[in-house]
């Protein structure tokens, strides 16, 4: 289904009145409103194909009804959500959960809904139905030499596809790693890794990139082979000036510093961008900003000072997406209050007073730089939200509109009450 443009701006008619109020108000302390809203117009975040369904847990799975059967059912999704918010323009491939057989036809229902595609993703966490060696004891770092090398060929026809889809750089993300001590010989397993990953390098076009994705923990308990920041950044050094690390906000310990990590990363040029979620306790998943909107702030606040030092643009020059999964909520409101929450933690980090910021430190005057934080934090930014939302053809809330419509009724009607669409 599609959203008309006419029930958008219909619907932003009915709340324009306390709309404008609340944007003026606010935007009448906003110094440079005009350059806050273009930033935000611009600023995008590409929605995962394997967020478009109920995840589930190890526990069992839910369905919410009208779930996408098919790659072409998710790009519409992505179309729905992107209509919406008019912030997710492109859709990430898992491959071999998606197949794009038909790259031509794909790409021309991506376009038509106004989107592209983003990463893409390889997949040697699960073993599948036609392949010979296993990945039980895992892929790129694995012992056997045959087990490395069909991981590597599978990395690069995965980057075949992307090729044809237009997309721009491959994610790798390694369940490899070790349930006990003694399992592993650790340098053995990253050098292993290391020289796996410089074939694939080895393949990737011109222009694209590869993006090294870190976790500490899960699906093995005792060690993972990239399991932090370090780990991937030595990776990314060693293979060269493609390779970046990417930051899964879920893939730290609890109380890490992500922020510092972000602000490192970015200085030495190798961030390559992020996977949003929210989490408490591990690898939760959750809605963006739902459990540490604070942190996430803090995480924007490094972004912008840091990518506007470095001359970076910061809706093209890194990589921006959601990795979510939902259990109890419909995935499409789940995926449109993430990207509403990483806007609106982007719009207070770009309305902090960065000069009285930078004499506070100078100055080491800690509660005027605290001060300056908290302001812009607890700053209700959300009309600027709206507003750059509306001015880009978008809902000034797009929740509601979703609602309203009754988009999940309509996707039940043509899909289904009990359907499965493939996701973690
Ligand atoms: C597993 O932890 C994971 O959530 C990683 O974050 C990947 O990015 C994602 O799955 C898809 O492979
Ligand atoms: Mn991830
Ligand atoms: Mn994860």
């Amino acid at each position: 289904m599609q959203i008309e443009k006419q029930i958008i701006d219909e619907y932003n008619h009915q709340l324009a009145g306390k709309h404008q109020r609340n944007f003026e108000h606010l935007a009448a302390d906003i110094a440079d409103i005009d350059n806050v809203l273009k930033k935000l117009m611009a600023f995008n975040v590409a929605i995962p194909s394997w967020a478009l369904g109920t995840g589930g847990t190890r526990f069992g799975r839910f369905s919410g009804g009208g779930e996408p059967r098919s790659l072409e059912e998710k790009i519409a999704d992505v179309g729905v959500i992107n209509a919406l918010n008019r912030s997710s323009n492109s859709i990430s491939l898992h491959i071999p959960w998606d197949i794009p057989d038909n790259a031509a036809s794909i790409k021309s229902l991506a376009s038509e809904l106004g989107l592209h595609f983003d990463a893409v993703n390889s997949n040697t966490f699960q073993d599948q139905p036609d392949q010979k060696h296993s990945y039980k004891f895992g892929s790129l770092h694995h012992v056997d030499k045959e087990v490395r090398k069909q991981a590597i060929q599978h990395n690069i026809e995965v980057i075949k596809y992307g090729v044809q889809l237009n997309s721009k750089a491959l994610s790798v993300w390694l369940a490899d790693g070790s349930n006990f001590p003694g399992q592993l010989n650790f340098r053995g397993a990253f050098q292993n890794t290391l020289e796996s990953l410089e074939e694939i390098y080895n393949e990737l076009p011109d222009d694209w990139k590869i993006w090294i994705e870190y976790k500490p923990f899960e699906p093995n308990f005792y060690s993972t082979t990239i399991g932090d920041w370090g780990q991937s950044y030595l990776l990314s050094s060693k293979l060269g000036s493609k390779a970046a690390t990417l930051v899964d906000l879920g893939h730290h310990l609890p109380n890490t510093n992500i922020e510092q990590i972000v602000s490192l990363l970015l200085m030495e040029g190798k961030l390559a961008g992020f996977h949003f979620n929210d989490s408490k306790y591990g690898d939760d998943d959750l809605t963006v900003g739902s459990i540490s909107p604070y942190q996430l702030f803090l995480i924007f606040n490094e972004l912008v000072e840091g990518m506007d030092a470095r001359g970076m643009t910061h809706a093209t020059d890194i990589g921006w997406m959601i990795d979510a999964s939902h259990n109890v909520k419909d995935p499409i409101e789940d995926l449109l209050q993430s990207v509403q929450a990483i806007k609106i933690a982007y719009a207070q980090a770009l309305i902090i007073d960065k000069q009285a910021l930078v004499n506070a430190q100078q100055n080491n005057d800690v509660a005027i730089a605290q001060e300056i934080l908290q302001q812009a934090y607890r700053t209700d930014v959300r009309p600027l939200v709206a507003e750059a939302s509306k001015r880009s053809g978008g809902s000034i809330d797009p929740i509601s509109l979703f609602r309203k419509i009754n988009v999940r009724e309509q996707l039940i009607k043509e899909r289904g009450l009990k359907t499965v669409a493939t996701g973690l």
